[in-house]
């Protein structure tokens, strides 16, 4: 029989013998490695040194500029069988996949080192978690693993006592973008990754570990593989309770995952924990709660629009020990992003004169990668083997118009239409379209491993008799007034709404029943100290059931577009509602 050491090593031969590297290093996660790898980087100029009087720890890298951001259309989910992967995924045969990468691979790490890097995705003692190994020519994806990741000899050896792990092949290439691809093989728990030095397409361990291949695992072992924040909201009796939360990309998760609770809450004794900001992996526990871990130990969070007045507690863990990605910097050597608020940026994101007229100094998607240990708000439950329970999950998405500030699924199949509903308007900057609006269910749509249709009907399987499910919600924090300002002010302000959710989960808010949900009532959103008038908050309550009609109709249309795996209980639920608009009547 051969032991899973023996399949390790076999694995590294084999792409050895493949990819013809000059060395063969196996990654151990010790600090002196972690140094000897930035040195070598800041030798051949991998990584530039930034201010280390201001950011001691702290470098820069620049990516090739036509390497700067996730690759939709090259990232492929390769299952045998094409309805397996969905309309949602982009698919090739696994064979062809494999003719097709393999061929780029070969020979590909001639004159560099091929990196054995074991990880955990969670807590090394958590039966929630699971491990891979990724092997990579790239040191800065070493080194940015080394922080994303439980990294190095643990891992390893939690792999050889449990004998399963993904494996992850990746090798920067050409960063030809003609010679790129990003594929999944979720059957065989193996992902190949060719022509990128990005974090998405790179650091394999994220999203293509611990969301396309685990929601696919989790898919056929009973849990759930999210793209969601954790939040612990604790209250002035010292009571915590734990949030998931999903939302696509710029609605803010980071800086919600951080929040700082404003005054009066601050005073009066609230405190918020972040235990993960991108990534959640839920299980139902033998209480029939669902229970969840943060696979990942560091945040790889986008830097434009971060600064002390929107994420404080970001701001602070970001003074040591981090490597930016394609930030500008200042004079002294300072990293510098639009948002910054304050200091002046000398050289953009690719080394030029800030000042020249090239666009924003810093890359739009550019990026920190820095321990969450380093957070102000970090909680220590997050290295909790069993998890954190949660008592409720948000969907959001950034509506101008339509969506009230929040609402509550009457319950779990209601809230996984809203899930599965979820949509943004487009901005400016994804599109030249602006305001179309795009459905991203549970913002999982670049991100799940299989079918939206199974997955749909997989989340609708929690319903059981004996469960214990979180509430579910759906926030807005973006909806404007007649004259295009945002009505809500957000960031910190949004501790209201979520206290309103905690009110809801304890019984003490009754809310008002409404055909879309249930909003709070007059008085239990704690406005107290806003500058915030009536005919505001009425606007931001505001329900249009013409328009909701129209929006429950196009949401019909999305979810037929799904096919036959699309489940029926879901589209019953989208004629329910519709029925409850019909009829003014939130029974229905
Ligand atoms: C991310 C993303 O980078 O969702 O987290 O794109
Ligand atoms: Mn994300």
């Amino acid at each position: 029989m051969t032991s899973t050491l023996d399949s390790l090593n076999d694995w590294v031969e084999q792409t050895a013998r493949l990819t013809r590297p000059d060395r063969v290093h196996w990654c151990d996660g010790s600090e002196a490695e972690y140094h000897a790898l930035v040195n070598q980087m800041l030798e051949n100029g991998d990584l530039i040194e930034l201010n280390q009087d201001t950011h001691p720890g702290c470098y820069l890298h620049r990516s090739d500029p036509k390497d700067v951001a996730r690759v939709e259309q090259l990232t492929l989910v390769c299952h045998p069988n094409r309805e397996d992967a969905g309309p949602n995924n982009h698919w090739m045969d696994p064979a062809e996949a494999h003719a097709k990468i393999d061929a780029l691979f070969e020979g590909c790490m001639a004159g560099r080192t091929l990196y054995v890097v074991p990880y955990c995705m969670g807590p090394i003692g958590s039966p929630i978690a699971r491990c891979g190994v990724e092997i990579t020519d790239s040191p800065y994806v070493v080194a940015n693993m080394r922080i994303m990741t439980r990294m190095g000899k643990a891992a390893q050896e939690r792999i050889e006592r449990e004998g399963s792990f993904v494996k992850g092949l990746h090798s920067t290439g050409e960063l030809d973008p003609e010679r790129r691809w990003i594929m999944h093989f979720p059957e065989q728990l193996t992902i190949k990754s060719y022509g990128s030095g990005y974090g998405g397409n790179a650091l394999l361990g994220k999203k293509c570990h611990a969301l396309r291949i685990a929601s696919h695992q989790a898919h056929s072992e009973g849990w759930l593989a999210e793209h969601m924040l954790i939040v612990g909201i604790q209250n002035p009796q010292g009571e915590i309770h734990y949030i998931a939360a999903a939302f696509p990309s710029a609605c803010g998760k980071t800086n919600l995952s951080m929040l700082i609770p404003p005054e009066p809450y601050a005073t009066n004794g609230w405190k918020i924990w972040t235990v993960g900001d991108d990534i959640c992996w839920m299980t139902p526990g033998e209480d029939g709660q669902l229970w969840a871990i943060n696979p990942e130990a560091g945040f790889f969070g986008v830097a434009p629009g971060t600064s002390r007045k929107t994420n404080p507690n970001a701001l602070a863990m970001l003074g040591r020990d981090a490597i930016f990605t394609n930030v500008a910097v200042t004079a002294d050597m300072q990293p510098w992003w639009e948002g910054l608020g304050e200091g002046t940026p000398a050289k953009d994101w690719q080394g030029r004169d800030a000042n020249s007229g090239n666009g924003p100094a810093a890359h739009p998607n550019s990026r920190f990668t820095v321990s969450a240990s380093q957070c102000p708000s970090w909680s220590p439950e997050t290295e909790a083997a069993h998890g954190v329970p949660i008592s409720a999950i948000v969907f959001g998405g950034r509506r101008q118009s339509l969506v009230p500030l929040v609402f509550e699924a009457r319950d779990w199949t209601h809230g996984v239409l809203l899930g599965a509903s979820m949509a943004s308007e487009t901005t400016a900057a994804a599109t030249d379209k602006v305001g179309v609006v795009r459905r991203d269910p549970m913002a999982m749509k670049p991100f799940c491993g299989y079918n939206f249709g199974d997955y749909f009907a997989h989340w609708l399987s929690f319903d059981k008799d004996d469960s214990q499910l979180p509430k579910v919600f759906h926030v807005n924090w973006f909806r404007k007034g007649d004259d295009g300002s945002f009505l809500w002010p957000g960031f910190g302000e949004n501790m209201r709404v979520l206290e309103w959710m905690l009110k809801r989960i304890s019984g003490q808010a009754q809310g008002v029943q409404t055909p879309i949900g249930i909003i709070p009532a007059d008085g239990e959103l704690d406005l107290a100290g806003l500058d915030l008038d009536q005919h505001t908050l009425q606007a931001l309550f505001a329900i249009d059931p013409a328009a909701w009609k129209q929006e429950l109709e196009d949401i019909g249309e999305y979810l037929d577009s799904y096919g036959t795996r699309m489940p029926e209980k879901l589209k019953a639920e989208q004629q329910r509602v519709t029925r409850a608009l019909d009829e003014g009547n939130p029974q229905s």
